[in-house]
C-alpha cells in the first residue's frame, strides 16, 4: 500500500485527517483505480482540497467565535433589558449629581461661616454697648440718688414706677407723708435724701389733696422766714404769694422766733412755729411718668 503524500508533510491537526487508515478519500482512491495516472490525478485533488481547507479552518474558526460573541451578548442584552445603556448612563448622571449637591454644600457652608462671623461681630459690639451702658448707668445712680428710689433693683433687674414705694401719686406728683416726728430741718433732710423736698402747696386744691393728713396730725410744709422776718419762701426760693397763703386765722404771729410752717389740725390750715418743735413732714416730688 502506498503512502499518502498528504502525511508526510501534514503536522498537528491535520495528521488525524490523513491517516491512511481512516481518510475518507481512501475509498475513493480504492474505487479509482483504474489507471496509475488517475490515480496521481486524485491524489493531487485531495491535496489541493485539504490544503484550501487548512487555510479556511482558521477563518472559519474565527468567524464562528465572532458569531458565539454577538450571540452572547445579544443574549445577556436581552436577559437584561433594565440594564442596557442606564447602566452605563445612571452612575454618571448619580455622580454629576453628587457632584451639585457637594458644591452647593459648600457654598452653603461658606455663606454660614459667613454668617457666624458677622453675628459673632454683632454680639462682640453689643456686649461693648451692654458695658457702656451700664458704666452710664452707674454714673446716674452715683449722680441721681433718688433713681434707687423709682427704679429700684430686683432680681438684678430695675423696675421702675411712678412714685417710690410708700408714696402716694396724685395725678403727676408724688407725696410722702412721714411717720416719724422731728424737726423742720430734720424732716427736709429726709425729703432731700429721697430725691423730693418739703411740700410746696400751689393751689386750694393741693392743700385738699394732702388734707386727709393734715387734718389728724401736724405735718412740716416747706414754707419759713427764716432768712429774713416777715418775708415767707418756699423751700424752692420763691415768695408766697399772698393771695393763694392759707394762714389759719391769727397765723403767723411769729410769736417768739416762730419762723417755720405747718399745716394741721384743726381746720388744715397753716400757722408758724419754732422749728425745732417735732412734727411729722409732707415731702413732694414728680411723678416717673414714663
Ligand atoms: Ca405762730
Amino acid at each position: 500500500m502506498e503512502t499518502p503524500t498528504v502525511s508526510n508533510t501534514s503536522e498537528g491537526i491535520y495528521i488525524g485527517l490523513v491517516s491512511p487508515d481512516q481518510d475518507v478519500y481512501s475509498t475513493v482512491g480504492q474505487t479509482s483505480h483504474n489507471s496509475p495516472g488517475a490515480q496521481n490525478t486524485e491524489r493531487s485533488g485531495q491535496s489541493s482540497f485539504l490544503k484550501r481547507l487548512a487555510a479556511v479552518c482558521p477563518w472559519l474558526l474565527c468567524a464562528l467565535l465572532l458569531n458565539a460573541a454577538v450571540v452572547l451578548g445579544v443574549l445577556y442584552m436581552r436577559a437584561s433589558p433594565n440594564c442596557s445603556m442606564r447602566c452605563v448612563e445612571e452612575p454618571r448622571a448619580n455622580s454629576s449629581t453628587l457632584n451639585e449637591d457637594k458644591d452647593q454644600l459648600q457654598r452653603d457652608n461658606n455663606s454660614l461661616i459667613t454668617q457666624n462671623n458677622q453675628l459673632q461681630r454683632d454680639y462682640n459690639s453689643l456686649i461693648t454697648q451692654n458695658n457702656q451702658l451700664q458704666r452710664d448707668l452707674d454714673a446716674v445712680v452715683v449722680k441721681f440718688p433718688s433713681l434707687d428710689h423709682y427704679c429700684p433693683l430686683r432680681s438684678q433687674k430695675r423696675v421702675c414706677r411712678p412714685c417710690p414705694e410708700g408714696w402716694e401719686q396724685r395725678n403727676s406728683t408724688c407725696y410722702y407723708f412721714s411717720t416719724e416726728r422731728k424737726s423742720w430741718n430734720a424732716s427736709r433732710s429726709d425729703c432731700l435724701k429721697q430725691g423730693a423736698d418739703l411740700v410746696i402747696i400751689e393751689s386750694e386744691e393741693e392743700q385738699e389733696l394732702i388734707s386727709k393728713h393734715t387734718r389728724e396730725s401736724y405735718y412740716w410744709i416747706g414754707l419759713s422766714d427764716s432768712e429774713t422776718e416777715g418775708i415767707w419762701l418756699w423751700v424752692d426760693g420763691t415768695p408766697l404769694q399772698e393771695d393763694k397763703a392759707l394762714w389759719r386765722k391769727g397765723q403767723p404771729d411769729d410769736h417768739g422766733s416762730e419762723v417755720c410752717a405747718y399745716a394741721g389740725p384743726p381746720d388744715n390750715k397753716w400757722a408758724d412755729v419754732s422749728c425745732d418743735e417735732h412734727g411729722k413732714s409732707v415731702c413732694k416730688t414728680d411723678a416717673l411718668l414714663l
